[in-house]
């Protein structure tokens, strides 16, 4: 007898991809998804998803795990809590961050969180340099030479005293990004509106978490949208716009990409189901709910459910932030801080896939024509991978990485804080019943969670490596002021 072709199959399920959805038996061999079809031989093991839907694993692009904050602070994640949360979220991929502050030296900073990540993850992973000290070396040695080893993308903050980049470095950044093939991804909001603001609250007396929504005007994002796309354009290089809020924010993104910029965008499940009411607790409590941009209100909700259908943002992340409710967390300047002391920052790796899934799959967001599994895999997954260069990440097709999650679409879980698997202590999704869940998740072929049990070890996750090409090129169009023909022949780039 022959023995099998195959490792594994996953046989009598749902494929739901980007472009479709369909009856099919996957086989993988090793790592990779090697055929995809009906009737397909045994596999050395078989996994039953009659009545499932097996989907891409999801990739969440926009996490902090085992982080120090400018102030010091450390999240409450280890790589093995967080990617084990993740994992139990249906994720088989995150993009967490090495963060530089001021003074520190970049390689240093790539290094001791990659040994942190190897250490612990239980899935793949990849990393944006932070870059808050864009002194000479970190701008003309490390960072060329850290894209050119794998990390192919950067992040720059525009507010936050202690990390903020001003138009200038972040020229210098921007360029620096395109000569060496990387994306720059920014935090962008008007840092003298938001400080402004601030300080005005606190002086009279408004100190409570809900006032930090009101610290963030509207017009802080579409203001530093703007500025931050006219810095981009100049040298047209490819930038991702993180954690999209506002209505008027989208419009500036919608603009921009209907006049060719390479600019890329995502939002966040908190803009999408929450608003600032929810700030609005009793005592501290509403600190729970504090990120930044905060949550806004229900119409930009309903603009960014329009912007992602449209195209105008491309994906939906995390930005898990684990702060707990503790003096080592949200309270750490004490439980009666005003809201200018706490942490910003709320946790998400486990709940953002379900939470679109029951919008998106199972309530049918009308944004979505019917469509609502397809652009859930394409936001959640494929274009992630796309956009930041994991070329054999977010698909179900031959060739590709066996990063698959097992969802039972009719389960309906209520979400509490007890389950989950982070070490933040407390979801403020609590309460929310969603119906559908990832059940087992499998990562380059193996489970990672199996009928809801954890199997895999720490470290088994992997570091992806982004090289060898750049998934968002420029647009090779150089504006008036950078092109020699239009500047007394200046070659300024
Ligand atoms: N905002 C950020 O920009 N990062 C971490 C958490 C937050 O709320
Ligand atoms: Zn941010
Ligand atoms: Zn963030």
């Amino acid at each position: 007898m022959s023995a099998s072709p195959y490792d594994l199959v996953i046989r009598g399920g749902t494929v739901g991809t980007a472009g479709g959805t369909y009856p099919a038996d996957v086989a993988v061999k090793g790592e990779t998804i090697v055929a995809i079809g009906q009737g397909l031989p045994a596999g050395v093991r078989e996994i039953d998803a009659s009545g499932k839907l097996v989907l891409p694993g999801g990739i969440d692009t926009h996490t902090h795990i085992e982080q120090v904050s400018a102030g010091g602070l450390l999240n409450a994640d280890t790589f093995e809590s967080a990617t084990t949360s993740a994992a139990f979220g249906g994720n088989t991929t995150v993009v967490s961050f090495a963060a530089q502050h001021r003074g520190l030296d970049l390689r240093k900073v790539v290094d001791d969180y990659a040994k942190l990540a190897d250490r612990g993850a239980l899935i793949d992973y990849a990393f944006h340099m932070i870059v808050a000290n864009p002194d000479q070396k970190t701008i003309e040695t490390d960072l060329p030479a850290l894209i050119r080893e794998g990390h192919a993308s950067i992040k720059v903050f525009m507010t936050y005293d202690l990390i903020k980049v001003d138009d200038e470095p972040l020229l210098d950044v921007l360029l620096t990004a395109r000569e060496n093939r990387a994306l720059v991804c920014v935090h962008a909001e008007n840092h003298g509106m938001i400080s402004w603001m601030g300080k005005r609250l606190v002086k009279k007396g408004y100190v409570q978490p809900k006032y930090h929504a009101i610290s963030h005007p509207r017009g802080s994002e579409a203001e530093a949208f703007t500025r931050l796309i006219a810095l981009s354009a100049l040298i047209d290089q490819p930038i991702m716009i993180f954690h999209v809020s506002t209505a008027e924010g989208a419009q500036v993104i919608r603009d921009a990409r209907a006049q060719g910029l390479k600019v890329f965008a995502e939002t966040c499940p908190q803009y999408l189901f929450m608003t600032k009411h929810d700030l609005d607790k009793p005592g501290m409590e509403g600190a729970k709910w504090m990120c930044s941009p905060p949550p806004r209100d229900a119409a930009d909700q309903e603009a960014l459910w329009r912007a992602l259908a449209l195209g105008d943002l491309q994906t939906v992340t995390s930005d898990h932030a684990p702060y707990r409710f503790d003096e080592t967390g949200k309270l750490s300047a004490g439980p009666n801080a005003n809201f200018k002391q706490i942490a910003n920052g709320l946790p998400g790796l486990e709940v953002r896939l379900p939470l679109m899934f029951d919008a998106m799959v199972s309530k049918g967001r009308p944004e979505f024509d019917g469509r609502g599994l397809e652009a859930f895999v394409n936001l959640t997954a494929t274009q992630p991978a796309q956009i930041y260069n994991l070329p054999k990440k977010g698909q179900i097709a031959p060739g590709f990485d066996a990063d698959i999650a097992i969802w039972e679409p009719k389960k309906q879980v209520t979400i509490t804080d007890a389950a989950m698997h982070d070490l933040t202590g407390f979801t403020p999704f609590a309460g929310t019943t969603v119906t559908g869940w990832p059940v087992t998740v499998i990562r380059r072929g193996s489970e990672v969670v199996s009928d809801g049990q954890l199997v895999a070890k720490a470290g088994s996750g992997r570091w992806l490596k982004r090289t060898g090409g750049w998934a968002a090129e420029p647009t090779g169009r150089l504006t008036s002021d950078m092109d020699p023909a239009t500047n007394f022949g200046a070659r300024i780039l």
